[in-house]
């Protein structure tokens, strides 16, 4: 450690991080038995901060204490309904938990045991504490290490893994008090929710079809509505309605096997071009990592250098005001190496160049052109060549 000396003002720590690993405690009920039974497995969030201190991140990174959510904030998101079903969760007995566990895992892949609620908290107000932080100036940006995950909870439905959808949590907090019309009035008036998990967050995109205030773009494999969440409303002609016209953008590729190439193809000719134009001042990334290759849900290929270009181009907006908050990512030494990639970046350290071929796939560039087209009726940016 160098001395301190008078006049030289010590580096402030401008990146932050959130973490608890009593998050861990969310388990299936028999993973007791067989850890690797389920995907959204503890392991998670311990993988990456594991990586992240073996590098030296966590000690050049501001870590923020984490809190629970608190029901009056998750309710600007939710329903009732939902506080209650989540909470109440933990006091089943073994047996109603047990059947309740059988009828989620089926129709809406979730499970339950009695720390899930206290996780889903954690995990929401981790999330808070965060864009809280960055909102208000305290630090540059951040990485929010939480689970369980968040963009599939519907403002009524809990679902995919999801309890509280903790970036929808967030950002209407934030809005609640830098918006418009909040307390700190005029500090926040545009978020953008960048969604770059494989699945569609069906969740936020809900939560502000209507809003304004909030620009969802999601990239993620729709496969015509069959893949997870298995619906129409991930497509590209889901734009938003009344006040949130154009403010929702799905980037729904056909298949799978999409890697670096067809992201930073979307990134340069979709996201990139519509963010600058929107001027966000505050970016939230729903980062999930099971796009990356290796990973057994996706069936995709980003690389951490795919991550951590995406990661840097998002940082040229806001004034770098940036959040990653973990969503999903299945193989522990994939969501470790990208989580690593997207924390240097957000770290300003030198970003890796794509090492993969940048040749994009025809269907995805199809997919690319026709989202290009149904946006160009609410951004300028795309409306200079012949669609
Ligand atoms: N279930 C998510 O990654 C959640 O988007 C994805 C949820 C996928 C549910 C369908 C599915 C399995 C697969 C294998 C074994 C058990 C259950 F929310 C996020 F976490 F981010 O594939
Ligand atoms: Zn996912």
């Amino acid at each position: 450690m160098l001395p301190l000396q008078p006049g030289v003002p010590v580096p402030q720590k401008r990146t932050g991080v959130v973490y608890s690993a009593v998050m861990m405690l969310h388990m299936h009920p028999d993973e007791h038995f067989d850890r690797d039974e389920h995907p959204e497995k503890p392991e998670r969030i311990s993988a990456i901060w594991d990586r992240l201190d073996a590098h030296g991140c966590i000690k050049r990174m501001r870590r923020l204490p984490i809190r629970d959510a608190l029901r009056e904030e998750v309710m600007l998101a939710h329903d009732e309904g939902i506080w209650n079903g989540v909470e109440w969760s933990a006091f089943f007995t073994d047996d109603a938990l047990a059947s309740q566990t059988e009828h989620l895992n089926g129709e809406d892949s979730l499970y339950v045991n009695e720390h899930s609620a206290a996780c889903a908290r954690l995990s929401c107000g981790g999330v808070i504490e965060m864009v809280e932080a960055v909102v208000s100036g305290r630090i540059r940006n951040g990485f929010a290490i939480v689970r369980p995950p968040g963009h599939h909870a519907e403002p009524d439905r809990s679902m995919g893994f999801c309890f509280y959808n903790n970036v929808a949590v967030a950002t209407k907090v934030a809005l609640q008090k830098y918006g418009r019309r909040g307390e700190s009035a005029g500090t926040l008036s545009k978020v953008l929710i960048l969604d770059w998990d494989v699945h569609h967050g069906n969740g936020t995109q809900s939560a502000f079809y209507e809003d304004d205030a909030v620009l969802y773009i999601s990239i993620h494999r729709h496969e015509g509505g069959k893949f997870f969440p298995g619906k129409p409303d991930g497509g590209h002609t889901f734009s938003g309605v009344g006040a949130g016209l154009g403010r929702n953008v799905n980037i729904p590729w056909p298949e799978g096997d999409m890697g670096d190439a067809e992201y930073l193809a979307a990134f340069q000719q979709i996201v990139m071009p519509i963010a600058f134009e929107y001027q966000p001042d505050l970016v939230i990334i729903s980062a999930g990592f099971d796009a990356a290759e290796g990973d057994p849900l996706g069936g995709c290929h980003v690389s951490p250098q795919g991550y951590a270009q995406m990661t840097h181009m998002l940082s040229g907006l806001a004034n770098g005001r940036v959040v990653a908050a973990l969503e999903g990512g299945y193989n522990l030494e994939s969501i470790a190496s990208s989580a690593l990639a997207v924390t240097e970046t957000l770290l300003g350290d030198p970003v890796p160049a794509p090492q993969q071929s940048l040749r994009c796939k025809v269907l995805a560039s199809q997919t690319i052109r026709e989202v290009r087209r149904e946006q160009a009726r609410y951004w300028k940016a795309l409306q200079h060549d012949k669609l």
